[in-house]
C-alpha cells in the first residue's frame, strides 16, 4: 500500500512546484479564489473589454468575453476596437425552470442581450451580446429570479445534466433530485462571485478555507457529470467525464451504472487529442451518487495533467494512468470496490417530442427548437403560453424546450393555444430536424472556423432532398454540426457529423450509433457541401436498398463496411 501511494504521489501534478505547471494554473493560484482584477476591469469605461487575464477568470463565473466576428475584420481595418461583448451561461441543473424564471429570462434577455435566448446542449441558457456596462445589472437580475452562472464555465464541475423529467415517475423524480444534489455538492464555494457581481462586502476572515474541495487551483480542466435514465440516452452519457445511468426495476430506482472518461474535444493540431467514449466500470447505490461524483472529481483534481492543458481532461488522465490504476484509487478513497454493473439498454439519444403523460397524470409537451435558438417571436409565445396554465418549463440536452406539469383539464386548452400560435408543428417536426444538433459557432464563438447554427436550415434542406431521392426522408439519422473540432454538439456520437475546418469546409464523420454508444469515424476531410453530399449519396442509395428492417444508418454503414476504406477526399486533410 505504501509503495502504491508513493508511486501515485509522483504521478500527481499537485505535488509539483507551481512554476512547472501551465500558465492557467499560475493564473488560478494568484487569482485569490477567482477574484483577479475583475471588479476593477468592469469599472473601466474606456474599453468594452476586461483586460489581461481576467477574461480567463471570468469563465469560472460563467461569462465569456467575445466579439462580433461578423464585423471583426471591418473594425480592424478602420482601427476600431472589436465590438466586445459577453456571453453569459446559466447554471440550471437538470434544465428545470419555474414560470417566473422564464419570464425573468425573457425580460432580462430583451433588456441586456442581443441574440435572444439560446438553449444549449447541456440544457441551460446562454445569453449573447451583453455589454460590459450592463453585465453586473444582468447578473443581479439573474440573482433576483433565483439563477446564477457560477461554474457554468471554467476548470470546475460544469452544469450537471439530467435526462429525467422529474414528473414522469418516482424514479425520474429521484434521479433529478440526485442530479441537483450533485450540482450543489460540486459547486465552487468561493465568495468572489457574490462580492464581484452582487457587490457584497468581502468577509474579513481567513480565506484559506474558501474552497475546501477545489483548493486554490480548482481542476486541471472542465469536468462534466450527467445522469441518464434508459431507454433514453438524451444526454449522451458516454460523452460525459462521469456518466450515471439509472438502473430502475419495477419503477424503483436501485442505483446507477457508472461510466467514466467520456469527452468529445479534439484539436486538429494535436494527434494525441481525441474524442473518447466513457467506459462502464460498475454500479453504485442511488444515495451514494453525489458523494461518488465528488470522489471521482477529486481523483481528477489530484492527478489530471496541469502541465499540458491540452491533455488535462479526465479522459487523458485515465488513458495515461490506466483504468486499473483508477479503479484501485477509487476503491482506496471510497473504502470499497464498485459493485458489478447491471444490465441496461438505451434505444436512442434524441428527445421524445410531443405530448407525454407522467405517472402522476400530468402532461408534458416537448417542443422542437432549431439549434436551441429562441428568437423574439418564440420567446414571447412561450411566455404567453405560460400565462395560461399552471405548469413549469424544462430545457433538454437536445436544445429543446418542454412545457411540464400540464393538468389533464388544461391539456386541450394548451393544445388549442399551440395551434393558434402556429407552434403545433414543433411537437411533430420533420424527423430529420428532430435528430439534428448544431453548435453556436459564428458570429459569437471565438473558436469557430465554419458556420454551424446559421448553416443548419440549409443543411437540413439539402440533406432531406437527398434522402427523399432515395425514399429514406422519413428515416431519422442523427446529424450533428459544429463549427470546429471541439465538439460542442457532440458530433462524434452521431451517425453523420460535420465539424468545421474553414469557411464552407468540414470534416465528415460517419457511423456513430443511434443510441450514442459508438464513436463516428472520420470519413473525409475538408469537404464542401457538394462533396459531402456526393459522398453520402451512394451510401443512402445502398441504405434504401439493403437495410434490414428497423436498422439505423450508422449500424448499416458499419455492417456494409462502408467505413473500412479511405476515400480520396481524406488526402486533403
Ligand atoms: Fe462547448 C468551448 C459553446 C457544450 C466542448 N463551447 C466552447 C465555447 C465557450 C468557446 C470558447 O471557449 O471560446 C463556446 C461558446 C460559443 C458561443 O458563442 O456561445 C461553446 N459548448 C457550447 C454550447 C453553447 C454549444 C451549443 O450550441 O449548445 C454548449 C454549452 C454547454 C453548457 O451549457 O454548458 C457546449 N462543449 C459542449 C459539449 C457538449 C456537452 O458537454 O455535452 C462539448 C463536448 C463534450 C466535452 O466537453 O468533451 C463541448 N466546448 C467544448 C470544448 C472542447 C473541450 C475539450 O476537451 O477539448 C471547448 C474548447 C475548450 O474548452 O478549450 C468548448
Ligand atoms: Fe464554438 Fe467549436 Fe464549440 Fe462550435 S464546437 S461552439 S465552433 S467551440
Amino acid at each position: 500500500q505504501a509503495l502504491e501511494t508513493t508511486m501515485i504521489d509522483r504521478q500527481s501534478d499537485l505535488t509539483q512546484p507551481l512554476a512547472t505547471l501551465n500558465d492557467n494554473e499560475q493564473l488560478k493560484a494568484r487569482s485569490r479564489h477567482l477574484r483577479g482584477d475583475i471588479a476593477t476591469g468592469l469599472a473601466d469605461p474606456l474599453t468594452g473589454a476586461v483586460p489581461g487575464d481576467d477574461p480567463l477568470l471570468m469563465k469560472f463565473h460563467g461569462i465569456y468575453q467575445q466579439d462580433d466576428r461578423d464585423v471583426r475584420a471591418d473594425r480592424r481595418q478602420r482601427h476600431l476596437e472589436p465590438i466586445h461583448q459577453f456571453m453569459v451561461r446559466m447554471r440550471i441543473p437538470g434544465g428545470v425552470l419555474t414560470k417566473a424564471q422564464w419570464w425573468g429570462l425573457d425580460d432580462l434577455s430583451r433588456r441586456y442581450a442581443e441574440r435572444g435566448i439560446r438553449i444549449t446542449t447541456r440544457q441551460t441558457v446562454q445569453l449573447h451580446g451583453i455589454r460590459k456596462r450592463t453585465l453586473r445589472a444582468l447578473m443581479q437580475g439573474l440573482r433576483d429570479i433565483g439563477l446564477d452562472t457560477i461554474a457554468a464555465c471554467g476548470d470546475d464541475s460544469r452544469g450537471v445534466v439530467c435526462g429525467a423529467n422529474p414528473s414522469l415517475s418516482d424514479a425520474h423524480r429521484r434521479v433529478a433530485e440526485l442530479a441537483r444534489a450533485t450540482s450543489d455538492r460540486l459547486i465552487p464555494k468561493t465568495r468572489a462571485y457574490p462580492e464581484i457581481w452582487y457587490q457584497q462586502t468581502p468577509a474579513n476572515n481567513d480565506a484559506t478555507n474558501e474552497e475546501p474541495v477545489y483548493g486554490e487551483l480548482y481542476l486541471p480542466r472542465k469536468f462534466k457529470v450527467g445522469y441518464a435514465l434508459p431507454p433514453i440516452n438524451d444526454i449522451d452519457v458516454y460523452g460525459q467525464d462521469l456518466g450515471l445511468i439509472a438502473v430502475v426495476d419495477n419503477g424503483v430506482l436501485h442505483g446507477f451504472n457508472v461510466c467514466v472518461g467520456g469527452g468529445m474535444g479534439q484539436l486538429d493540431t494535436r494527434e494525441d487529442s481525441y474524442p473518447r467514449l466513457a467506459e462502464e466500470i460498475g454500479f453504485i447505490d442511488a444515495d451514494q451518487a453525489p458523494e461518488f461524483a465528488e470522489t471521482v472529481m477529486t481523483i481528477q483534481r489530484d492527478f489530471g495533467d496541469r502541465k499540458d492543458r491540452h491533455r488535462a481532461r479526465f479522459k487523458y488522465t485515465l488513458d495515461r494512468l490506466g483504468l486499473n490504476w483508477f479503479l484501485n484509487e477509487l476503491a482506496r478513497r471510497r473504502g470499497e470496490p464498485l459493485q458489478p454493473a447491471r444490465p441496461q439498454r438505451f434505444q436512442h439519444n434524441g428527445d421524445r417530442l410531443g405530448w407525454q403523460q407522467g405517472n402522476d397524470g400530468l402532461w408534458h409537451a416537448t417542443l422542437y427548437v432549431e439549434s436551441g435558438r429562441v428568437d423574439d417571436a418564440l420567446r414571447s409565445q412561450i411566455s404567453g403560453l405560460l400565462q395560461q396554465y399552471g405548469g413549469r418549463l424544462r430545457l433538454t440536452t437536445n436544445q429543446n424546450v418542454q412545457l411540464t406539469h400540464v393538468e389533464d383539464h388544461e391539456r386541450e386548452q394548451v393544445q388549442w393555444r399551440l395551434d393558434d400560435l402556429g407552434l403545433s408543428w414543433r411537437l411533430r417536426p420533420d424527423s430529420q430536424a428532430a435528430h439534428t444538433l448544431s453548435c453556436v459557432a459564428l458570429p459569437t464563438c471565438g473558436l469557430a472556423m465554419a458556420e454551424a447554427e446559421r448553416y443548419t436550415p440549409r443543411l437540413l434542406d439539402v440533406l432531406q432532398r437527398l434522402k427523399a431521392q432515395y425514399h429514406v426522408a422519413d428515416t431519422p439519422i442523427t446529424l450533428r454540426l459544429t463549427g470546429c473540432p471541439n465538439g460542442c454538439a457532440r458530433p462524434y456520437l452521431a451517425e453523420i457529423a460535420l465539424t468545421g475546418r474553414a469557411p464552407g469546409l468540414y470534416n465528415l464523420y460517419l457511423g456513430g450509433s443511434f443510441h450514442g454508444d459508438r464513436l463516428a469515424r472520420l470519413y473525409a476531410g475538408n469537404v464542401d457541401e457538394e462533396q459531402f453530399l456526393g459522398l453520402l449519396a451512394p451510401m443512402l442509395e445502398d441504405f434504401a436498398a439493403a437495410r434490414h428492417s428497423g436498422e439505423h444508418f450508422g449500424d448499416f454503414l458499419m455492417r456494409r463496411h462502408w467505413l473500412d476504406t479511405t476515400p480520396v477526399a481524406l488526402t486533403h486533410l
